[in-house]
């Protein structure tokens, strides 16, 4: 390990010994151990799961007995999440699997103090749960926000529960006492689709609605993968992680889905799936015609996919429509549709409004053309000096 990852590998081990020193003032029956077996799931597998959330996060091979031992540890941290305005599939993304991956039992161990869709309580003794623990809890819980919050003139747009509090209230209050804030979902992390274009309910990410910092982790939706590892970053550091321009985790929002796309190969050989059902989508060629985004979208889902790697939108033959983009429901549409041709359209005032993706695949084909030969260019030379 080098100077900088043995520092952040002390700091771990000391915030999981910290963590398991304290009393915990949580009321948590369950116990991970018995979850995992009760699920048919072995130390082995759970393992082999805590190495694949290492690499996931960006971490050497040397944490994965911590990244394990964060997730044992994670029943004993209260989380709060809200619903604002939004279609669950955020939650439904971590919940709605067949076969319970590791990801969802871990999910269910964390203690939920609040959720809509989970809980078993509701009406006056949900919203006694939700106050309840953000006072007992004060300072401690992680909060995790779901959803577009509908602001200014328009809050009532969303309006929770029988004191007839608004979302952006709940949102406010529930951040007040927030250990940290995660935007789960692009809703939440930038306004999602209740945001698009003309907003009629003057939707805001949680960001503009509370003045404290909000870690982004958005996708429509987000994969389990962010989610828990979000947790359980937060576990090991216990501070923001390293974050791009949009607030979001490099560990997860680092690449471009192009960067890494499995139909990569068939884009730099000009290989392009014409319309949907042609002979190129038989043969898995590259979707950029047909509307991928992926070139433009940065994820992590080419490199993991969605429901236990089996599959994800471009392995199942859609082009990336951007979804973890700020305004992608504006900016990235029409979604079967190249990106090009509506900058054509719209950057020229009108010149060259005629030009496609057939014209833009020529000078996107150039440049990849370039860049394979610089490519060869530099390995020839490492390769000379070696
Ligand atoms: Fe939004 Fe999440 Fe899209 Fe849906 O709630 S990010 S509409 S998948 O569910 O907020
Ligand atoms: Fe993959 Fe889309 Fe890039 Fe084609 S344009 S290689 S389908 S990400
Ligand atoms: Fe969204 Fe594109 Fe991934 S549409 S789920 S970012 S492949």
């Amino acid at each position: 390990m080098d100077n900088q990852n043995n520092q952040a590998y002390e700091k771990a081990l000391n915030r999981l010994n910290e963590i398991e020193r304290l009393p915990n003032k949580i009321d948590n029956k369950n116990d991970i151990k018995d979850i995992l077996e009760n699920n048919g799931i072995s130390r082995r597998d759970f393992m082999k799961w805590a190495a694949a959330m290492t690499a996931t996060l960006a971490l050497p091979s040397s944490f994965i007995p911590l990244t394990a031992r964060a997730a044992e540890l994670a029943g004993r941290l209260p989380v709060v999440w809200l619903h604002m305005a939004e279609c669950t599939g955020c939650s439904e993304s971590l919940l709605r699997s067949d076969a319970p991956s590791i990801d969802s039992l871990i999910f269910d161990y964390i203690s939920l103090e609040y959720h809509e869709t989970v809980m078993a309580a509701s009406g006056w003794q949900a919203e006694q749960n939700a106050h309840n623990a953000m006072k007992k809890y004060k300072g401690d819980y992680i909060l995790m926000v779901e959803g577009g919050i509908p602001s200014g003139q328009s809050e009532f747009y969303l309006t929770i529960g029988a004191h007839g509090q608004t979302g952006a209230q709940n949102a406010r209050e529930a951040a007040e006492g927030a250990k940290v804030i995660f935007a789960i979902g692009t809703c939440s992390s930038f306004g999602g689709v209740q945001a698009a274009n003309p907003n009629p309910t003057n939707a805001m990410p949680l960001s503009k609605v509370t003045k404290k910092p909000v870690i982004n982790v958005p996708g429509c939706p987000p994969s389990e993968k962010n989610i828990v590892g979000s947790v359980l970053h937060f576990i090991l550091f216990g501070t923001r992680p390293s974050l791009d321009a949009y607030n979001r985790p490099t560990w997860a929002y680092g690449h471009r889905i192009h960067d890494l796309c499995e139909r990569r190969g068939h884009f730099d050989a000009g290989e392009f799936v014409q319309s949907f059902g042609d002979e190129g989508a038989e043969n898995g060629y590259c979707l950029y015609k047909v509307g991928c985004k992926g070139p433009y979208t940065f994820n992590n889902c080419s490199r993991l996919g969605f429901n236990q790697h089996t599959s994800w939108p471009i392995r199942a033959g859609h082009g990336c429509i951007g979804c973890s983009e700020p305004n992608f429901w504006d900016t990235m549409s029409p979604f079967e549709e190249p990106l090009a041709n509506k900058l054509y359209a719209t950057s020229f005032n009108g010149i060259g409004a005629d030009k496609t993706a057939d014209t833009v695949g020529v000078v996107l084909l150039s440049a990849t053309a370039i860049g394979i030969a610089a490519h060869a260019a530099i390995s020839a030379v490492t390769k000379n000096k070696e």
